[in-house]
């Protein structure tokens, strides 16, 4: 950097998938990105953002940046490319998506796209194309589906206090978030709330992470129990008379149905499932029941199991019980999705959209690509897909079959990257894609309230071309540019979905940077109701009732359905250990990546180290392993080799591997997802990354013996 260049500063909004989407006060000198930090004067980000995104100079001037496009030479992923120009790249992709669709129809091509970018232009683009061309479409289940279903199930809405408010409690529960790691803005206002009210963090957790560090009294529960500890706690507030009827006959459907079932729900009985103990138990239940202000902050993390969305209902139904929503300070968060109201019908070409085309589910990427029929909806192979703003390769479950079915000779892949990702090394061609700084778009809190700018503050390299651009060229050369919503730029979309959706125009929001669209006290308490017509929170869901995660019709109810609990219930349908498998693996989020995001970056690399898999000192004993040794950890899915940290942050039987690594990072070129399952969850189909299980086995050199674990 010049040191001559004067220092400015650009303001943006964190585009990456996190609950805070932080507001950023950006330093910039001439065209170079300086040090990033949290915009002060935005009240949720507080000043305050994570260590990966204030290093973020070193991502866009990264030396491994993607800065041309390149066609593969030789063999699908032997790492052969020659750059062309992005004229004859785009028209081989158009190429190709007519070749397909000459060839078996229009869903044979498969638009895929995630979270790389949460901007709502630069994301959700790709419908716009998908829909003008009736190419497959895809069902979203990667992330959110057992967590919204789950909390829809109670509350009719996926609204909830303002996080905010977790400052003034007198007890903040941070249920299955990582919150250090994964949205380090929840600790801002929880550990105020702890400075200047004395309140108690209460962190439930399977391992003992840098959250559960925090924590004045820390619940080390067994993977896939959370819905047993939430019964026993509404136990207690029945049977020591803290439960709050008054509030419950006003504002709940069944509480006299729920006390009956609770009945045998005893701390015993949840101790037995949870591998609490008892005493712990008890303490949690005193707490929150002589705690009105008791904030429940109720995370991804204990839904990524296959009792995922009956745990996220279990724990809603608490605060219910105890009737703390009627309280500033009290009751409980999960997501804002539905306080934005955004209309995107422009970006996405929602007009456009043909009702008949299948949906694909987005988890299932493996059992499409190698066409099973059911994945498939029972129609055409899928032999083109455009990928933005996703890893598949890397992120999506059941890693082996994604990675077969991406080597296809038969299928066009098209990836537009920022990096060589795991994905983007199997891809025919390979796109170059701007940073956040580089484009204009909007985004919109998850975890918290307000719509942000995000201005393009730098130029991009030469060669580099936003996700806008790419659809815009593809639409131009595949006949469909005259349709609604093509032939703008980013900012008439922004500007249009600002005005349809009654959140001013472009120009008033680059006035105010964000706006906070914060419900009034009121609504977020649900003191005028819950979401349902009645107005009653639901201890009894139905399961079968639309919400914000229901699969399209043609692909129906997923997962076992039938075996979902009529209460507030521990479900009892996560992967078991058995004696074939008798660890429990979860791969949780490394603190210094953002799912796949990162792992190219030093800074982030050199902080975690290395990629292992944490196991307790008693399991290593047993297994005659010292700390550092390797071991192979597999399943039917298939195996791979890490070094294990041996350590009582996790508990006897249970494995934690951090990360996302690149599956490069791995002896065998095979990443964690490896492991993981892809069959849906119910009732609305998801991926249980933290519920796998596994078997361990040293990898003895010397002897070359294999030791059951
Ligand atoms: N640093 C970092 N930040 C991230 C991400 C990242 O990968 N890294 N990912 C981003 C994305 S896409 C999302 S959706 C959010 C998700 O953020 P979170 O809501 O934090 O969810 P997870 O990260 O899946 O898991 C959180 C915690 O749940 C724990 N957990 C696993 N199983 C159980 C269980 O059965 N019960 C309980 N009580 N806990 C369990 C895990 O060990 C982990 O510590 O974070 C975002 N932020
Ligand atoms: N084992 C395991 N697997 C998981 C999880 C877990 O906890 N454990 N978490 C899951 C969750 S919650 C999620 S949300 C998914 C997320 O999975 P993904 O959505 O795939 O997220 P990332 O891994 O961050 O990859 C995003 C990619 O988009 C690229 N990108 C960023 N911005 C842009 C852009 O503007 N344009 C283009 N073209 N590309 C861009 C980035 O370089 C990056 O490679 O992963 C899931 N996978
Ligand atoms: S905490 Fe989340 S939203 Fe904030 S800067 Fe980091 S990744 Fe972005
Ligand atoms: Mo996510």
């Amino acid at each position: 950097m010049n040191e001559l260049t004067p220092l400015r500063t650009g303001f943006s909004a964190c585009p990456h998938d996190c609950p805070s989407t932080c507001a950023l006060d950006v330093e910039i000198s001439g065209n170079s990105v300086g040090r990033v930090r949290g915009a002060p004067g935005n009240s949720y980000t507080a000043g305050v953002i994570c260590a990966k995104v204030a290093r973020y100079g070193e991502r866009i001037n990264h030396p491994d940046r993607l800065l041309k496009p390149l066609s593969r030479v030789g063999g699908k992923g032997g790492g052969g490319w020659r750059e062309i120009s992005w004229e004859d790249a785009l028209d081989r992709v158009a190429e190709e998506f007519s070749k397909a669709e000459a060839r078996f129809g229009a869903e044979s091509v498969w638009p895929y796209f995630y979270a790389g970018t949460m901007g709502q232009v630069q994301r959700d683009g790709i419908h716009r194309l998908r829909h003008a061309k009736r190419y497959s479409g895809q069902f979203d289940t990667i992330c959110t589906n057992m967590a919204w279903t789950g909390w829809h199930a109670g509350a009719g809405k996926l609204t909830g206090v303002d996080p905010r408010e977790m400052g003034v409690s007198d007890c903040v529960v941070i249920w299955g978030t990582n919150a250090v790691a994964t949205q380090v803005n929840v600790m801002t206002h929880a550990i105020r709330a702890r400075k200047e009210r004395g309140a108690k963090i209460v962190v439930i957790d399977i391992y003992d992470n840098a959250t559960m560090k925090q924590a004045d009294l820390a619940l080390k529960l067994l993977p896939g129990s959370d819905g047993a500890l939430a019964a026993a706690l509404m136990h207690i507030g029945f049977r020591d008379g803290t439960a709050d009827r008054a509030y419950m006959a006003r504002f709940a459907d069944d509480p006299a149905g729920l006390e009956a079932h609770l009945s045998t729900r005893t701390p015993e009985w949840a101790a037995g499932i949870t591998g609490l103990s008892v005493a712990e138990i008890e303490a949690f239940g005193a707490l929150i029941g002589g705690a009105p202000r008791t904030f429940f902050r109720l995370g991804y993390g204990f839904t990524r199991q296959r009792n995922g969305a009956p745990a996220m209902h279990a724990a809603l139904s608490v605060p219910t019980v105890f009737g703390h929503w009627q309280h500033e300070g009290g009751g409980a968060f999960h997501s804002n999705s539905d306080i934005f109201k955004l209309d995107k019908s422009l970006i996405m070409g929602s007009a456009m959209r043909d009702p008949s085309v299948r949906f694909l589910d987005q988890s299932r990427i493996g059992a499409v690509l190698v066409g099973d029929p059911g994945a498939l909806q029972h129609g055409p192979p899928v032999t083109a897909m455009l990928v933005q703003s996703t890893n598949p390769a890397n992120v999506a479950p059941e890693q082996r079959l994604v990675r077969q079915g991406l080597m296809r000779e038969d299928l066009f892949v098209c990836v537009h990257e920022q990096f060589m990702t795991d994905t983007a090394v199997l891809a025919d061609l390979v796109l170059p894609a701007t940073m956040f700084l580089e484009h204009d778009d909007v985004y919109r809190g998850g975890g918290q309230s307000h719509l942000l700018l995000g201005p393009k503050v730098v130029e991009p390299p030469a060669g580099v071309r936003s996700n806008h651009f790419v659809i815009e060229e593809l639409a131009k050369r595949l006949g469909v540019a005259d349709r609604p919503g093509f032939g703008l730029t980013e900012r008439d979309l922004i500007d249009d979905l600002l005005q349809r959706s009654g959140h001013g125009t472009l120009k008033t929001l680059e006035e105010g940077r964000w706006a906070d669209l914060q419900p009034d006290f009121e609504a977020a308490h649900f003191l005028n109701g819950f979401g349902w017509p009645d107005g009653k929170f639901r201890f009894r869901p139905d399961w079968s009732a639309a919400g914000p995660n229901t699969p399209p019709a043609s692909v129906g109810p997923q997962g076992p359905v039938a075996r979902l609990p009529e209460w507030p219930d521990h479900a009892g349908l996560d992967e078991a250990a058995d004696a074939e498998h008798p660890f429990k693996l979860a791969t949780s989020p490394a603190r210094q990546f953002l799912n796949s995001s990162f792992a190219e970056t030093d800074g982030s690399r050199s902080r975690e180290r290395r990629p292992e898999l944490l196991m307790h000192p008693d399991d290593a004993a047993r297994l005659g392993l010292a700390a550092d040794d390797i071991v192979s950890i597999g399943n039917r899915r298939g195996a791979l080799q890490l070094p294990v940290a041996v350590s009582d942050s996790v508990r006897p039987g249970v494995l934690v591997h951090e990360g996302l690594w690149r599956n490069s990072d791995f002896a065998g070129g095979e990443g964690i997802n490896l492991l993981v399952g892809s069959d849906p969850v119910a009732p609305s189909g998801g991926a249980a990354f933290h519920d796998t299980h596994v078997w361990v086995r040293p990898v003895a050199a010397s002897s070359g013996m294999a030791v059951e674990g």
